[in-house]
Order: structure tokens, then C-alpha cells, then sequence
């Protein structure tokens, strides 16, 4: 009998549906932007579930996934022994407001882990790690401007929603509305990868610089990785101007090494924000370094920063149990790598195949195929992607179940889920899809 291959009809009534009654009640249908697809002019599944390297949707769509939630999902999605963790905590309650054994231990835990972290603080997000990172920076240097580069992103704080990266560079919207004159005025911008850049800030704003932050290796203007010397010449800079030089960690924290990027390249910021990873897949943030400036966080210090589920008992016993299965198991980096490594040599086959010039960046599992020809090394290059044939990619991928960001200024990540069999298949999708754009 002829095999007949029934291929589910791609269904979408049931998120359609959910889309259009979210967007009465929700701005825009989504509680952070980037979900909302507009950038690749789609209805975006509504999630029902998620196990290992994939998801599916309320219209029963399977897909492989590659945002892993932004980044925490690095052991793939319901890890066991995570959940187990969470099960077992949410019998002893759910919040207490108090101080909790798990606390230390998570503490003690990450600062073993970064060295250049000696006290660290948690809190609820990315966002809130970095904003509060840049009031510490302020407090201990008594100076108010801070630098950020053209493309970064470091979370929806007022300060730097400057040139932003991530979803304000997808929306267009680099310089959001309602930041304060006066909030602008004290955040510059540099151009990464370019010391020279930075030179000149520093020298144009003498003695009035608290810090510099930077994500060590960019991952919201798409994966741009910092080129030989940049991150050693910060270092540099920093001391030169008495600045604090701060490493937004948030999404390279634990992803690129287990010591994060700061291990991989060998320099050592001041202060490192973290975030993803370090909350398993619950809301956590956190900051920390060297001890004479954390002493100035209240209650030890002056500098006030606060938080009702800051260290919240299921964050934490989802964020330690994912830090101690990255600790246990040192060959995880390693897997993750050639995995990695096995989707970079098949998708630029493809690309060799078909003739196509795109440029592809990567470090470790962290990376972005950039629909532009040219080298992609900050925010100016990374414009010249051709955003509609990125679209029109995104949504050929989609089509064949493999869920990529929706937005060509985000990088893609790989977990411990997913198999060379699931790489081997993402291939030969990428292949077609190519073919359609
Ligand atoms: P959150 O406040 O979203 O937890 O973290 C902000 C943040 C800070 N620093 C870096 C380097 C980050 O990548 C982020 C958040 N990343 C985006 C994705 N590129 C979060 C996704 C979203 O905004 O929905």
C-alpha cells in the first residue's frame, strides 16, 4: 500500500484565536514584546507545554525549539531533576519574606563559581540586576554617566533604553519614548568592538564616568562576539578613568562557560549582572562583585535596593538545582560545543550549497545566521541584515516546526536536549526553507 505520510495540516485557529482576545486585555497580546512576532508579521503560537528541545502549541504543533525561554532553558525544558526541586519545595510554601538556608547556599554557590564575585545580591530579573549594578556604580564612584554600546541591551530600566538592542532594536524603537531628558543625558553610547570609541567618551566626559557595561559577548543586536583585545582593553580603559567596568552576564552567565564569558576570555569587571540560567527557568536575577563595593548595598551600605520575592524559596531551588547539574557535569560545556558546532557545519553547507553569503556568528551555543553579506561585528553592521529575508526564513523554518527568535536581532540557543538527530533534522529544514526565500 502506498505509504500515505499524513503531515499534520499546520493549524493556528486556537492561537488565532487566543491572539486576538489576549490583545483586549494585554498590550499588544503579550507581556514582553518580542513575543508578539510582529517583526516576522505572524500570529504567535500560544505555548501549551514544553519538554527536553521542544514545545508545543494549543493547536498541537510540535516544534524544536531554539529560544530555550531566552536563554535559561540550557539543559532543555522540564528538566527532572528541576521540577523535582520545585515540587519539593512548593510543599514547604511558596514565599516567606525572610532569610532561607537556600539563599546562602545559592550565594556561596555563584561566588565560588565567578570569582570576580564576592558578594552577591539576588533579585527578580535581568532588568533589575543591571539597573540596580548602575545605582551601585554611581553610589561608590559618586559620578552619575554611564556608557553602554549601540545595540546592547540590558533590560527595560530608563538608563538604557538608549540605542537598545533586543526587542526595542527589533521594533524600532532604540530610543523608547518616556525616558526623562536629563536620564539621556547621563547614559552614553559607544561603538562595540571599537576601543577608540570609547577613548573618546572617556576623554570627552573626564572624571565623570561611574562605569562602563557591556555585554561581554552581545547577544541583542544578534551574537556578535567581542573582538581580540576589546574586552581587555575596557579592563584597561576602566582603571585608566577610575571606572567601574561592569559585565551584563545575564544571558552569557553560565550559557558560554560556568564561569561565563568573563572565565572564557579571562578579564575580570568589577561588578557582573546575571539572570536566565541562575533562576532555571524562574524569575531570577542577581549582582554581584567585589566585596569593598557590594558593602555599600543596604542594609551593609547606604545604597538602597529592595525586593518582596528577591531569593523567593521555588526560584531558588530551581536556580541552585540547574547550577549544581552544570557544576557536576563538565563535559555538558563540551557536548553543548559540538553540538553547536555540528548545526554551524551543516547550515553553512547549506548556505555553500545554495550560494548564499549570509554571515553566521557564534560563540559556544549562542548564535545568529545575520542575512547580510558583510562581517557582522556591532550595531551599524547588523543593520545591514536584510530584515524582510529574515522574515520570510523565520517563518519557512516555522512552517516545518522548528521555532527559531522571532527577530533577526536575537541570537538562537542550543541545549543539552538536542540530539545530533534533532541537529541532523533542523538541517535539512534549514535547507529547504533556504530555498524558499
Ligand atoms: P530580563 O529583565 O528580561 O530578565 O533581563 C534583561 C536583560 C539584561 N541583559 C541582557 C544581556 C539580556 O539579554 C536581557 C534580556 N534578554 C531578552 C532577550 N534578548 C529577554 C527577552 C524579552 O525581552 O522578552
Amino acid at each position: 500500500m502506498q505509504q500515505r505520510i499524513l503531515r499534520r495540516q499546520f493549524k493556528t485557529a486556537k492561537s488565532n484565536k487566543l491572539f486576538t482576545k489576549a490583545q483586549t486585555v494585554i498590550p499588544g497580546g503579550v507581556n514582553s514584546p518580542v513575543r508578539a512576532f510582529t517583526a516576522v508579521k505572524r500570529t504567535p503560537p500560544f505555548i501549551k507545554r514544553a519538554s527536553a528541545a521542544y514545545i508545543w502549541d494549543e493547536d498541537r504543533n510540535k516544534y524544536i525549539d531554539y529560544v530555550g525561554s531566552w536563554g535559561p532553558m540550557i539543559l532543555g525544558h522540564s528538566n527532572p531533576a528541576i521540577l523535582k526541586a520545585v515540587r519539593e519545595a512548593v510543599k514547604r510554601g511558596t514565599s516567606f519574606g525572610a532569610p532561607t538556608k537556600l539563599e546562602v547556599k545559592m550565594a556561596e554557590l555563584i561566588t565560588k563559581l565567578v570569582p570576580s564575585i564576592e558578594l552577591v545580591r539576588m533579585v527578580n530579573s535581568g532588568t533589575e540586576a543591571t539597573m540596580s549594578a548602575i545605582r551601585l556604580a554611581r553610589a561608590f564612584t559618586g559620578r552619575e554617566k554611564i556608557v553602554k554600546f549601540d545595540g546592547c541591551y540590558h533590560g527595560h530600566a530608563d538608563t538604557f533604553l538608549i540605542k537598545a538592542g533586543s526587542g526595542a532594536m527589533t521594533l524600532g524603537v532604540p530610543d523608547s519614548p518616556g525616558i526623562p531628558a536629563m536620564t539621556a543625558v547621563n547614559t552614553l553610547t559607544a561603538r562595540y568592538n571599537d576601543l577608540s570609541s570609547v577613548r573618546k567618551v572617556f576623554e570627552e566626559n573626564k572624571d565623570q564616568i561611574a562605569a562602563v557595561i557591556v555585554e561581554p559577548i552581545a547577544g541583542n543586536m544578534g551574537c556578535v562576539p567581542p573582538a581580540e583585545g576589546f574586552l581587555q582593553g575596557l579592563r584597561l580603559l576602566c582603571d585608566e578613568y577610575n571606572a567601574l567596568l561592569i559585565f551584563d552576564e545575564v544571558m552569557t552567565g553560565f550559557r558560554v562557560a560556568l564561569g561565563g564569558a568573563q572565565a572564557l576570555y579571562g578579564v575580570q569587571p568589577d561588578l557582573t549582572t546575571l539572570g536566565k540560567i541562575i533562576g532555571g527557568g524562574l524569575p531570577v536575577g542577581a549582582y554581584g562583585g567585589k566585596k569593598e563595593i557590594m558593602q555599600m548595598v543596604s542594609p551593609a551600605g547606604p545604597m538602597y535596593q529592595a525586593g518582596t520575592l528577591s531569593g523567593n524559596p521555588l526560584a531558588m531551588a530551581a536556580g541552585f538545582t540547574m547550577l549544581r547539574i552544570l557544576l557536576a557535569n563538565k563535559m555538558i560545556y563540551k557536548h553543548l560545543e559540538q553540538r553547536s558546532a555540528q548545526l554551524e557545519d551543516g547550515l553553512k553547507e547549506n548556505l555553500q550549497k545554495l550560494g548564499l553569503g549570509y554571515t553566521f556568528n557564534r560563540v559556544g551555543s549562542m548564535f545568529t545566521l545575520f542575512f547580510t553579506s558583510k562581517p557582522v561585528t556591532d550595531y551599524e553592521s547588523a543593520v545591514t541584515s536584510d530584515t524582510a529575508k529574515f522574515s520570510a526564513y523565520f517563518n519557512a523554518m516555522l512552517e516545518q516546526r522548528i521555532y527559531l527568535p522571532p527577530s533577526q536581532f536575537e541570537s538562537v540557543f542550543i541545549s543539552t536536549a538536542h540530539t545530533e538527530r534533532i541537529i541532523e533534522k533542523t538541517i535539512k529544514a534549514q535547507y529547504k526553507a533556504l530555498q524558499k526565500i
